[in-house]
């Protein structure tokens, strides 16, 4: 039986993760549960699946918890963050608590040597030199949740030995691919997906395949390639989740359903898999797969995201920090479509690369861009 700790219970992938449990009881169990304010339903999540640590952000949220069911360890506050991040009763902490908050406790978990399922992307975007030579350093074993590279890590299985070519990186393309990308986009129009349901964030991210340039990033560290071997591929129909190609000229694909379910199981019984009722793909169906390259021309952010890692680590996090900033004031209407690249742009030309030693220089230099992007945007 493997004990699962789930930072962001209360999400998606939370609650996807916790189907998985739900689903194969005799395998796994929720032993930590982390969620942010929705107290109603991390209390629906308690009753069922019984754990022993809970997180909670608000004090007294969690004095009412702890009320209610004496027996668990409640935990809340940034304090609170940090121990339950530290405690080391779980065989697999899922990372799936949204931005930049994600980055101290699934460092804490990977500097305890534990094996960490990643769904947050700012871990690696933001931390990535870090966490990586932290987790060679305490032996944790990283693992992701993440479609794409869930699927590279699978080409990968039983290669060890044979270097990599090229990782191919699928993407769905967004609403702008066979479009023209003007100033005239609004709100209403990126936040309008042709596959993927998700949070208004990451939709405008998918539309500018910003959330493309931080997959290239993450696969750049996950796989120790540099970005030259990181191609990506548009791949309309999502049938293929990704692709390595080795030195032979073989390419190993990933394809399967379309369900971040089939990931998460994945990582959750790595490197074993799951048997689920999820609807399985007919190739009949399908019929033809199309791949096309991307117009790093047109989409900015794609290209700046390249630059980002050709310059260095703590490039990477302004991106990212420049990025959260400009897709927020974007969703606010307080700039235009294409103000957010030039935005990215600004920053990164600005910026001088720093070693980013800790997770508080880290976070401190995020800080810093976010302050002075908003700053940006108000002149
Ligand atoms: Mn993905």
């Amino acid at each position: 039986m493997k004990k699962i700790a789930i930072f962001g219970s209360t999400g998606s992938i939370g609650e996807s993760t916790l189907n998985i449990i739900r689903e194969n009881p005799d395998l796994f169990s929720a032993i930590t549960l982390v969620a942010g304010k929705n107290i109603q339903k991390l209390r629906n999540q308690i009753e069922e699946f019984k754990p022993k640590n809970i997180y909670i952000i608000e004090q007294k949220n969690a004095i009412k918890l702890k009320e209610e069911y004496p027996y668990l360890n409640v935990f809340y506050g940034q304090e609170g963050m940090e121990k339950i991040s530290k405690l080391t009763d779980f065989d697999i902490g899922v990372s799936a608590l949204v931005g930049i908050a994600g980055l101290k406790p699934t460092y804490n978990m990977i500097k305890n040597g534990k094996t960490v399922a990643l769904a947050n992307k700012e871990v690696l975007v933001a931390g990535g030199e870090l966490i990586m030579n932290t987790a060679k350093q305490n032996n944790a074993t990283l693992l992701t949740v993440d479609s794409e590279h869930s699927a590279i890590m699978q080409c990968l299985q039983g290669e060890k030995q044979n270097p990599i070519d090229k990782i191919l990186l699928t993407a769905s393309g967004g609403p702008f691919f066979d479009k023209e990308i003007t100033d005239e986009i609004t709100v209403e129009q990126a936040l309008n997906h042709p596959t993927w349901k998700m949070g208004p964030k990451v939709t405008i991210d998918s539309s500018t395949m910003m959330n493309k340039g931080f997959e290239v990033i993450e696969a750049k560290w996950l796989f120790d390639v540099n970005p030259e071997q990181i191609q990506v591929v548009v791949h309309r129909k999502s049938i293929v989740h990704s692709m390595v190609q080795f030195k032979d000229g073989t390419i190993m694909a990933n394809l399967g359903p379309k369900s971040m379910q089939i990931p998460i199981a994945y990582a959750l019984n790595y490197p074993n898999r799951l048997i689920n009722h999820i609807e399985k793909i007919d190739l009949f169906d399908i019929k033809t797969l199309t791949f096309e390259k991307p117009n790093l021309e047109k989409f900015q952010c794609l290209k700046l995201a390249f630059e980002a890692i050709q310059k260095g680590h703590s490039y990477q996090v302004v991106l990212n920090a420049a990025n959260e900033v400009l897709v927020d004031a974007f969703l606010n209407k307080k700039i235009t479509y294409m103000q957010i690249p030039k935005g990215i742009q600004k920053m990164l030309a600005t910026h001088k690369l720093t070693k980013l030693n800790t997770v508080e220089e880290i976070l401190a230099l995020d800080k810093k861009i976010k302050e002075e992007t908003k700053k940006m945007i108000e002149n």
